[in-house]
């Protein structure tokens, strides 16, 4: 095939698998360690005026600039689908002959996982809920409409678009480092085609790279704030004891320690076979309360949420609600777009670094699939598990919501369940190791940003990924001590709105480079036989 006889030009360096890890990059690390320092410095300082700045900025993002995240979500699966069905389907990171890393278990397992984390738990749970009350669409809350939507908006917000944004950038950073051979799994590389490579190792690529640090490290802060006070709920419900902060605490410390031994013991030792064990056992606890729980009404919900999802996915996508103005995109669909895309140049990095041997057409159907179909399965088992509880007077979650809170409605829902012996200590085993997967991702790309000239095999230095994590779990802690970690939740969203660009810029890159390496499928096509000719000649 001439594609591949190409592709194998462009890969003719033969990978190189090094001993020691690849050192610090000092004008990345160390700026991005005083900014984000400094940032959070600023925000304990000058709390009360830093959150008002944030939120008057996150407003303003959401609201005016809102449709920007809405087309980004419709731009980004477009692309996805296209790269992945259309006429580069074929192209494989690493070249023709490149043969995948990583099983295919193992590598779902690791997108899955580092993509999402416990915070899939909370809002599956919970955010049926939340539309149940106040639904889209100027439908009448709590009444039968209302909880037909709840059950199905959440598989909108963890599906298709959503993976699809996490992948984008996947493409051009894996072929800039792959098949281009370019050093550096960056953002700043990515976009190179278009900025030009010397304002991409310059000032420029800098603050490219650490506005995707500050995206992702305020990303991981809105992960580890909705999974601790839910972790240290079933945490006091198994032992008996009082929900304080220091229960949250110690939650977090527990954390960072899982995280940091998994990502000092790198890729193939630490964050494989952590996540892994993670989906044997996700699978368990959600195969449990599949049984246990009302089976048939949660496989009821999810058929005909399916049929809602299908019907509706364009009206959903590009929902803004601009004359009734309910703000029901704004507070969820396009924050959940913001979420997204906080994460999505480390997802974009993490995807390349794993998907070595894994063609586009594979990148896209897998990622997308398996990652919706993985976050439709919590829907279907947490959340329907939690409606059927509130609308059969089983639990009454929303008023324990109201009253008490989130986490408490979450656990509540489960210690009403047979088998609760069994439940709440998997619950807290899954709970920890599922952030554990993510934030050891997080930690191990913003090592891999901060790396200079990371060859192919390669590992970022062990002190630059230890150190990722317990500043991770660092920053989790002081915020939280001095009231939680909003601020730089929303922070980390508004930073989103530059990503977005940058995100655009670098699929720009990857065309023109695609361009350019196979100008052969640009060209009109040669006539053949004699039948061709007179065919072509008669359009
Ligand atoms: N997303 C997928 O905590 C997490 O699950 C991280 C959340 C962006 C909504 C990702």
């Amino acid at each position: 095939m001439e594609t591949a006889a190409i592709n194998k030009d462009i890969s003719e360096k033969p990978m190189v698998l090094e001993e020691t890890g690849a050192p610090i990059a000092k004008g990345i690390f160390w700026p991005a360690v005083i900014t984000v320092i400094s940032l959070i410095l600023f925000m304990i300082v000058f709390e009360v005026e830093a959150k008002k700045a944030i939120s008057i900025i996150f407003s303003y993002c959401t609201d005016q600039l809102g449709f920007l995240y809405i087309w980004f979500g419709i731009f980004a699966l477009v692309v996805c689908l296209w790269m992945g069905f259309g006429k580069y389907g074929d192209i494989r990171l690493g070249g023709p002959d490149a043969k995948p890393e990583f099983s295919r278990w193992s590598w779902i397992a690791m997108f899955f996982c580092s993509g999402v984390g416990t915070s899939l738990i909370f809002w599956s749970s919970i955010e049926w809920s939340y539309y149940y009350g106040a639904p889209p669409f100027g439908i009448e809350k709590n009444t039968q409409a209302a909880a037909e939507w709840a059950g199905m908006y959440g598989i909108f917000h963890w599906g298709p678009s959503g993976w699809a944004i996490y992948l984008l950038s996947a493409f051009p950073i894996g072929y800039a480092y792959y098949n281009r051979k370019m050093t550096g799994l960056r953002l700043s590389t990515a976009c190179s085609g278009i900025i030009g490579e010397k304002r991409a190792l310059g000032m420029v690529g800098k603050i490219i790279d650490i506005l995707m640090i500050f995206g992702l490290v305020g990303g991981t802060g809105t992960t580890l704030a909705a999974g601790t006070p839910m972790l240290a709920e079933a945490i006091c419900q198994m032992f008996g004891l009082t929900h304080t902060p220091g229960v949250d605490l110690m939650v977090v410390v527990i954390w960072t320690a899982i995280f940091t031994i998994s990502v000092t013991l790198g890729l193939k030792r630490g964050i494989k076979i952590l996540s892994d064990i993670n989906v044997v056992a996700v699978f368990f606890l959600c195969a449990i309360i599949f049984v246990l729980g009302p089976t048939f009404f949660m496989v009821n919900v999810f058929t005909d949420s399916m049929g809602l999802l299908a019907t509706n996915y364009a009206r959903m996508a590009l929902y803004t609600d601009p004359i009734r103005r309910s703000m029901f995109p704004q507070w969820w669909t396009i924050f959940y777009w913001a979420w997204w895309v906080a994460y999505g140049p480390y997802m974009g990095i993490f995807i390349a670094r794993i998907s070595k041997g894994r063609t586009f057409r594979d990148l896209t159907s897998t990622v997308i699939l398996a990652g919706s179909g993985g976050c439709a399965l919590f829907f279907l088992i947490f959340g329907n598990n939690a409606m059927h509880a509130e609308l059969n007077d089983i639990f009454p979650v929303i008023e324990v919501m109201k009253n008490q809170s989130p986490s408490a409605a979450i656990i509540g829902v489960l210690m009403q369940m047979p088998m609760k012996w069994l439940i709440l200590p998997l619950f807290i085993f899954v709970g920890f190791v599922y952030s554990g997967t993510t934030v050891d991702s997080s930690a191990y790309a913003l090592a891999t940003v901060s790396s200079e000239d990371m060859k192919e095999g390669q590992e970022p230095v062990l002190f630059n990924r230890g150190f990722w994590a317990v500043a991770l779990g660092g920053i989790a802690l002081v915020l939280m001590k001095i009231g939680g970690l909003g601020p730089l939740k929303t922070a980390s969203l508004v930073v989103s709105v530059p990503l977005i660009f940058l995100m655009i810029i670098s699929v720009f890159s990857l065309l023109k480079w695609l361009r350019y390496d196979y100008s052969h499928l640009h060209q009109p096509r040669r006539l053949e036989s004699d039948a061709e000719k007179e065919a072509a000649q008669n359009i």
